[in-house]
């Protein structure tokens, strides 16, 4: 038997926590993946998706070779070819389309399958230097960073440890016993040193039956909330008035000219709270010696999310709380700014800023987008037929014969069905890569625990390969993953400051150096938090209301997180999807009578499209909200749509981000 080793890895997925892994091998295969004790954000635990994720690793339908399509789009039907057919097949159709259509009619689509930062980014140079169209990678959170960034700017967010030393923690639309496991565990600790706990949600997650207190607002209203409770606070004489002073700009003009019609009544007709609860959370936070907010990003994926964000971004500054260990707000961790990923992601290669293509409209792109129109898509590390808004539209556009598609992927997902090449790639354990979070500040450098399983190849290694095809003579194409990985560390960055390079080397998660005081280290232009910020389009943090996609329907529907997967990501794990069950739609038992459903099934429809749900009948969902947690292959589901085919492409207030939960619907039995 070959001998039997454990080596250090980080978790890849795109997830706050970033936990450290000990991986142990035995020759070419994973064992077992455990926690690393040693990790200082995870120390040892793991999430049940990824305890067991050599299960993963070693998957069944794990693709192992190249493919090209052997039946219709959609269908998944493929013939095995070598690398070379498959590199060369690639180059043909790409020098061609290049040469007729423009290499703009190229669209390279990835996002957030690994985070390391060179696979992650590894297709970016490549397709800067062919001139191809450029994605606008905004399907995550982008208008929760514009409205923090509008306030904040560049300052550190508050380690997540912080809230530890928080006698009042407030989980603001975050499920974080699904998508921020080790918060919770500092969630608990400060509750057991006497902190009261707060969620502040459209639903009873089971986050919320962590709390003491759980407030449900109507989707998309949060803005409101905070503007009551701004209101509260100056009214009352509750702010820091030295604070405010000393470090904040524009609070004059705030209080003068936008809260005084915010009033608590107010505040309770947008987001369905009674007054006096407004009034009583606006006493309280203010009465909180350290109180702290975790944002979640459900709140800005909103026509008004940015803004939302902007108002909630507030409230810390006019109860000084960013002045005391253990206050804050925490929406995302700077953990990034310990790199400068332009290394790997190289916007000199272009000869030209090409086009910009909104990934979260990408039905729109390959359906209606002219001038060129796309010809070529070339997905990696994303799963858009399932994760994308609108989906028939995306369906529709893959499903186009004369668009040739290229996939990257590890598993048969609902994408790499409309392949016309197919190509395997590697897990995290089998390559090199660097990591940080952006929900706390440990950063890790991983190589390797076995070889890459069957024939599958790195981002990183598909990407030099093709350069090389397609003429590309840039020396940058000539290094290996692990030469960007040193070149990413050999940049200085404040952040790594005095780290502990040793244990870096090693392998070893190690924590990032935070200078005392850096929370009151705000870097704004003006070096104040800027409450009024003249740069945007709204100078005052205000009202914006929500768009409501399909506004004439009855039903909200909100899309969570669950706990057995990660967005699309873990489907190929079928024990995990039995643990899951059938995806449901939560329906409270009033819209169900109403709707006179009694399922199994229950179909949710709109303006864009239809799918089928299994029925959950339960009050853990107000009246009027639907939810429906997860992001399923759609091969797996009854119908063959997803929730996505219910959301919309339309964009958020500022970021340019996306609305997974500012739709509506009707319901009818299935
Ligand atoms: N298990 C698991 N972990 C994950 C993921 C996953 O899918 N599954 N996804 C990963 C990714 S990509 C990300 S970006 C993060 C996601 O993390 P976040 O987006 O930061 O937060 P979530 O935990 O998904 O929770 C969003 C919550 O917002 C609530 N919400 C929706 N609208 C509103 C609103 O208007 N007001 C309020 N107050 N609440 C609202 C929803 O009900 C939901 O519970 O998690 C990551 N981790
Ligand atoms: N309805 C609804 N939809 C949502 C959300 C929601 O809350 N509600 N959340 C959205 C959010 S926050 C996000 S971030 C997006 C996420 O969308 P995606 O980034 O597409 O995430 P995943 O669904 O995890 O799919 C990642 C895919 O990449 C593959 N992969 C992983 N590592 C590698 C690699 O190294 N190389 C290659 N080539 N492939 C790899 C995996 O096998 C997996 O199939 O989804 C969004 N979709
Ligand atoms: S998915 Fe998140 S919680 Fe689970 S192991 Fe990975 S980083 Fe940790
Ligand atoms: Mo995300």
């Amino acid at each position: 038997m070959p001998p039997m080793k454990t080596v250090r890895a980080t978790c890849p997925f795109d997830c706050p926590d970033a936990c450290g892994l000990l991986v142990d091998v035995e020759g070419d295969r994973v064992r077992k993946v455990r926690g690393d004790p040693d990790h200082p954000y995870s120390q040892g635990s793991l999430c049940p998706k990824v305890n067991g994720y050599e299960r993963s690793v070693h998957a069944e339908g794990r693709l192992t070779t190249p493919f090209v399509r052997a039946g219709r789009k959609g269908e998944g039907i493929f013939r095995p070819v070598s690398w070379d057919e498959a590199i060369t097949r690639i180059a043909v159709r790409f020098k061609d389309i290049a040469a007729t259509h423009g290499p703009e009619a190229i669209l390279p689509y990835s996002y957030a399958g690994t985070m390391g930062l060179v696979q992650r980014n590894a297709g970016h140079a490549f397709f800067h230097a062919l001139g191809a169209s450029r994605l606008d990678r905004t399907i995550c959170s982008p208008a929760k960073g514009a409205g923090w960034k509008a306030v904040m700017g560049d300052t550190l967010a508050p380690h997540p440890d912080e809230v530890q030393e928080s006698d009042l923690a407030i989980v603001w639309g975050l499920n974080a016993v699904a998508t921020s496991v080790h918060f919770v565990q500092r969630v608990k600790e400060a509750r057991r040193r006497g902190a009261e706990v707060w969620v502040v949600e459209t639903y009873r997650t089971p986050t919320a039956d962590l709390a003491d207190r759980v407030f449900l607002l109507r989707p998309g209203s949060d803005g409101a909330l905070a503007l009551g409770m701004a209101h509260v606070l100056f009214r009352d004489g509750l702010v820091d008035a030295a604070f405010l002073r000393e470090r904040v700009q524009g609070w004059e003009r705030f209080r003068d000219e936008v809260l005084p019609e915010c009033t608590p009544a107010w505040a309770a007709g947008k987001t369905g709270l009674d007054a006096a609860t407004v009034e009583e959370m606006a006493r309280r936070y203010a009465a909180a010696r350290t109180p702290f907010i975790r944002l979640g990003s459900g709140l800005s994926r909103y026509g008004n999310g940015a803004m939302n964000v902007r108002c909630i971004t507030c409230l810390p500054a006019l109860v000084g709380a960013w002045a005391k260990p253990g206050g804050g707000l925490l929406g995302s961790t700077g953990g990034g700014q310990a790199f400068d990923a332009s290394i790997v992601t190289r916007e000199d290669l272009q000869a030209r800023p090409t086009r910009l293509v909104n990934m979260n409209q990408l039905g729109h792109a390959l359906t209606e987008l002219d001038s060129p129109r796309v010809m070529a898509l070339f997905v990696h590390t994303s799963n858009p037929a399932a994760v994308t808004p609108d989906q028939e539209k995306v369906l529709r556009g893959l499903a186009r014969d004369d668009l040739f598609t290229v996939v990257h992927e590890r598993y048969l997902t609902d994408t790499a069905r409309y392949a016309d090449v197919l190509l395997p790639a590697t897990t995290a354990l089998e390559h090199d890569d660097l990591y940080c979070s952006y929900g706390q500040y440990v950063i890790q450098r991983v190589a390797p625990a076995i070889p890459p399983v069957g024939q599958s190849w790195s981002n990183w290694d598909l990407f030099r390969r093709l350069a090389a095809e397609m003429g590309l003579e840039h020396p940058f194409f000539r290094q290996t993953s692990r030469d960007l990985v040193d070149a990413l560390l050999a940049k200085p960055a404040a952040l790594r400051t005095g780290i502990d390079e040793a244990s870096l080397a090693e392998g070893k998660g190690v924590e990032l150096s935070l200078r005392p005081g850096y929370k009151l280290a705000v870097r704004t232009p003006s070096g104040r938090i800027e409450i009024e910020n003249p740069r945007q389009r709204h100078p005052l943090p205000r009202w914006l209301p929500s768009h409501e996609e399909d506004g004439e329907l009855p039903f909200r529907l909100v899309t969570g997180a669950t706990v057995w997967a990660l967005n699309s990501s873990f489907r190929e794990r079928p024990e995990l999807r039995e643990r899951e069950g059938e995806p449901a739609l939560m329906v409270n038992p009033a819209d169900a009578a109403v709707r006179g459903l009694s399922g199994p099934r229950v179909v949710a429809w709109n303006g864009l499209g239809q799918a089928t749900f299994a029925l959950l009948v339960t009050d853990r969902t107000p009246p009027g909200v639907v939810v429906a947690e997860g992001v399923p292959w759609l091969s797996h589901v009854h119908g063959g749509r997803t929730v996505n085919a219910l959301t919309s492409q339309r964009l958020t207030d500022e970021g340019a981000g996306s609305t997974f939960y500012d739709n509506r619907v009707d319901l009818r039995g299935g």
